[in-house]
């Protein structure tokens, strides 16, 4: 029982709450036409991956369909998203590049 409170039966103790954020994968689509180099250089560019790990999940992309490339929190992957969409757009690739709830 803590100062303040009013009666044994009805004063509940607060409990800390620490709820982590809800996480977003960011998913990259495999397509017949993006380079393998330009999904590479996304993956290295906007997350933050070494040649080694963008080749793997370029190459998990182009096989399977679809692969994950990161997770973030909402907003961090909604930007992820828009950045690789914008910068595949201005190099003129069709490479696909979206969010799901983990
Ligand atoms: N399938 C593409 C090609 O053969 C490469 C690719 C991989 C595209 C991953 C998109 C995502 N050039």
């Amino acid at each position: 029982r803590r100062p303040g409170g009013v009666a044994d039966l009805d004063v509940q103790e607060a409990k800390p709450k620490v709820a982590l954020p809800p996480l977003y994968k960011v998913i990259i689509l495999n397509d017949d036409y993006t380079p393998m180099d330009f999904v590479v250089l996304v993956l290295e560019r906007f997350f933050n991956k070494n040649r080694e790990e963008a080749t793997r999940i370029m190459l998990h992309v182009h096989q399977r369909g679809v692969g994950v490339c990161g997770v973030y929190t909402r907003e961090v992957a909604e930007t992820k998203v828009r950045q690789v969409t914008n910068f595949s757009g201005e190099n003129q690739h069709p490479l696909q590049c979206t969010l799901e709830p983990e």
